[in-house]
């Protein structure tokens, strides 16, 4: 019995001084509060994200702190910054570009609050400045992408030209969404990536861009979209210049919202590579282990599948995003 009082009061001692120094002043009651820096609203993927957060956030009674950057990295550092001085308990965003952190990162770290990043990576050479990397395998999503290619086109001998419309100049998915395509298809030297840009994640840019790669290529066999939001854009594109979506121009995408899901099971794309959204659970989980001072991966990698028309077909009704 005593032995049994004495390991309680020690857990809630630990628990007590964990909550106290362990963050950057924090409540110390026990309660939560995190500061989250969204990119923005940019594409279904981005809305069903900040959904599962906040969601996820009240679920696990954390008090959320939210801010939406509307896609421009001067604007999450401001929020970050408002975040040290609020003395939130922890600090997760998604970075909108890689590079350009350390300087904000070191500010928290000083301060002694811990930042988890979530969906997208940073290229700090110091990984001491955050704690983990909840999200995809963005290389791989491209590799998978690039695989259904080649094997949707394994007998054919003239070349297939490629268009690829890109996602936000510098982000994480579209540097790696890139490397992992580009990876797979260099096997053959038949494919061809004959235009390649931004269209930052986006409908309307996707509509734009594409429309400017049909003026200038008037022979693209396939789209290869960073994401849904942009390869939907791009559909109208193609149907408006009168040619026929996911016939005459195969259609790739990554991230399978509902949306894109729909287009896919329309025969309008041909194949989605899955991005999972959903990562509030996960965040609020590895919130909580930091800051009851318990170990944690330093890399979390969402699970993710891929879909055909098909399949697609078949997994629509029971989507969540
Ligand atoms: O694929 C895209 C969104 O970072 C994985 O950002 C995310 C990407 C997602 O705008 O739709």
């Amino acid at each position: 019995m005593l032995k049994r009082i004495s390991v309680l009061v020690l857990a809630g001692l630990t628990a007590m001084s964990v909550a106290s120094c362990g963050s950057g002043g924090g409540s110390g009651d026990g309660s939560i509060t995190m500061g989250f820096a969204q990119v923005g609203a940019e594409s279904g993927w981005r809305t069903a994200n900040t959904k599962s957060v906040q969601e996820a956030a009240k679920e696990a009674g954390i008090t959320l702190k939210f801010s939406d950057a509307q896609q421009k990295q001067e604007n999450q550092i401001k929020a970050i910054r408002s975040y040290i001085q609020q003395k939130v308990d922890v600090i997760a965003f998604s970075p909108v570009v890689e590079s350009g952190w350390d300087t904000v990162l070191k500010e928290a770290k000083d301060a002694k609050i811990p930042v988890i990043l979530t969906d997208r990576a940073v290229d700090s050479k110091d990984t001491s400045l955050y704690k983990t990397f909840l999200g995809s395998d963005f290389v791989e999503e491209g590799r998978k992408a690039g695989t259904w290619l080649v094997e949707e086109y394994k007998s054919a001998t003239d070349p297939v030209n490629i268009v690829e419309l890109q996602g936000t100049t510098g982000s994480a998915p579209a540097n790696d969404r890139k490397a992992g395509f580009a990876e797979v298809i260099a096997a053959d030297p038949k494919f061809k990536v004959v235009a390649s840009q931004t269209g930052d994640f986006t409908r309307a840019k996707g509509k734009e861009v594409m429309e400017a790669f049909l003026k200038s290529n008037p022979d693209i066999d396939v789209l290869y979209a960073h994401n849904d939001d942009m390869g939907l854009g791009a559909i109208e594109a193609i149907e408006g210049a009168g040619k026929v979506p996911g016939k005459d121009i195969k259609i790739i995408t990554i991230d399978a919202v509902k949306d894109g899901m729909q287009a896919l099971a329309d025969g309008k794309i041909n194949y989605i590579v899955e991005c999972s959204p959903l990562l509030g659970p996960q965040l609020m989980d590895l919130a909580k282990k930091v800051l009851k001072g318990e170990t944690i991966e330093a890399r979390v990698v969402t699970e993710e599948t891929t879909f055909t028309q098909e399949q697609a077909k078949t997994a629509l009704p029971g989507r969540k995003y």
